[in-house]
């Protein structure tokens, strides 16, 4: 069931699927019934809140960005910065 969603971040125009490790991180604490779930990103703490759907870095909690919970067909610029056609 790990495949039937697909977590995503917001970009400047569209959305941007999160990597394959955190986007499992991200469904297991979702299914749990977790708060947040807490992931390593390009070498930077960020936290994900389930209740605002927002993503939060640590050290500097101005850096914020809506995410969602979709299929994976919801149209995207690619995945965690890598552009796809
Ligand atoms: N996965 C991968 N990289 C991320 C993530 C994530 N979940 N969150 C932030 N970064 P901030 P456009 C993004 C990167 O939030 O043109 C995209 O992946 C983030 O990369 O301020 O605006 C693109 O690579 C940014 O480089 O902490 O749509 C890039 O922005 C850096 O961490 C441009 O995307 C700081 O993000």
């Amino acid at each position: 069931r790990t495949h039937d969603y697909q977590w995503y971040y917001e970009g400047r125009n569209g959305w941007w699927k999160y990597d394959e490790r955190s986007n499992c991180d991200l469904e297991a604490a979702f299914i749990r019934g977790d708060k947040q779930c807490k992931l390593l990103l390009a070498g930077a703490l960020y936290h994900v809140d389930f209740e605002k759907n927002l993503q939060v870095r640590q050290n500097d909690q101005t850096r914020r960005r809506r995410v969602r919970r979709d299929t994976p067909t919801l149209p995207s610029k690619g995945i965690a910065g890598i552009k796809t056609n």
